[in-house]
């Protein structure tokens, strides 16, 4: 009992800054924005002068045609999202669902290693406190021990804390490698540049094709020529006019920049998170395990709108994908560019509005990737 005394006392006091360390668990994903401030008038169409999206050359000027009401295209209907998967819920406190295999491998790291190890520490460190509180109070031990070092004991308080970093590190810095892993050769490139308050995604590989993609408003809160939104679009304050769709079971190379201040591609329920830098390219690989709809926000704090620039991805199998280029007015790569589709007015498509613009000064988002 009095050996005990001797290794359990030092150890109480050197597991304290441990259980610290230990607590370095990844903070819950971005809750959905509460703000109901009044919607300011945002244009559905940016200006041409301030951000021509494609360069004449890859321009499927007229092309696209054009959507209906509920944003569908000929050969193309926006898919329904499922309740509680790709989106927050209320009363949620664990991670979302994972659709990509870094995601279910990094949530698995939380709930299988970390958060055992912290609860465990916690515990114990917890434990004695409370035993040195209750035995070795003043008047249960009047006599305090004096000893000041037990070999053994030193030894045990350096070992196993490196043992448990060390434990925690691994499988940490796999999945970092994991996530910068460069994207394989067939891989589909989109390129995701953020404005002032939306996001535009690009496919080079496609035809250039250009999606405006902006944030659907209530019911009530339209503007003329806007839809407000259904649920078939998605949650308030997510659901977006034009999604980001995307191939499932495909590797995509995401890359992120931005044309005024720096924004942030985020997808909880993807593991993905990408600074977007005006000037600058952000890569990252993300394979999609299943068809669906993802929501996530822009998370860099870039204005009074930030909170209003939601990100929609639809995952579809890659025929409809296939489907989706074409009614958009792109092509297949390895495919001969889609034939000019006669019925297309000139105005039939946003991108198309704003592209004749071809002075290289007056397109940012063509500048910033070089
Ligand atoms: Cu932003």
């Amino acid at each position: 009992m009095k050996m005990l005394k001797k290794i359990l006392l030092p150890m109480a006091m050197i597991m304290a800054p441990a259980a610290v360390v230990a607590q370095d668990a990844n903070p819950a994903a971005p809750a959905a924005p509460v703000a109901e401030a009044p919607a300011a008038p945002v244009a559905q169409v940016p200006k041409a002068d301030a951000a021509a999206p494609i360069a004449a050359d890859a321009a499927p000027a007229g092309k696209a045609a054009t959507p209906a009401a509920d944003g569908s295209l000929p050969g193309y209907t926006p898919m329904a999202p499922t309740e509680g998967i790709g989106m927050p819920m209320p009363k949620e406190i664990d991670f979302q669902e994972q659709f990509t295999e870094n995601g279910q491998y990094a949530k698995w790291i939380n709930n299988t290693i970390l958060l055992p190890i912290i609860t465990l520490i916690s515990l114990f460190v917890l434990g004695l406190l409370f035993w040195i509180i209750i035995r070795y109070r003043r008047s249960a031990n009047p006599v305090p021990s004096k000893t000041t070092h037990n070999t053994t004991i030193e030894v045990i308080w350096t070992l196993v804390p490196v043992l448990i970093l060390l434990g925690i590190a691994y499988p940490s810095l796999d999945l970092l490698a994991k996530q910068f892993k460069p994207a394989p050769a067939n891989a589909v490139t989109v390129k995701a540049t953020g404005y002032q308050w939306y996001w535009t995604y690009t496919y080079p590989d496609h035809g250039g094709i250009e999606v405006i993609s902006n944030m659907l408003k209530e019911d009530g809160e339209t503007g003329p020529k806007e839809r407000a939104r259904t649920d078939r679009d998605g949650p308030k304050l997510l659901a977006v006019d034009n999604r980001m769709v995307v191939p499932a079971g495909v590797p995509i190379r995401l890359q992120t920049t931005a044309a005024d201040v720096i924004h942030a591609f985020a997808v909880p329920s993807l593991w993905f998170k990408l600074d977007a830098v005006p000037g600058r390219l952000n890569e990252k690989t993300l394979t999609i395990t299943k068809p669906g709809v993802y929501f996530g926000q822009c998370s860099e704090l870039c204005g009074a709108r930030h909170g209003f620039m939601p990100i929609s991805v639809e995952a579809l199998p890659p025929e409809k994908f296939a489907a989706w280029v074409k009614a958009q007015g792109g092509s297949m790569p390895g495919e001969k560019k889609a034939e000019a589709a006669p019925a297309a007015a000139p105005a039939a498509a946003p991108a198309a509005a704003a592209a004749p613009t071809t002075d290289a000064a007056a397109a940012p988002a063509a500048a910033a990737t070089n």
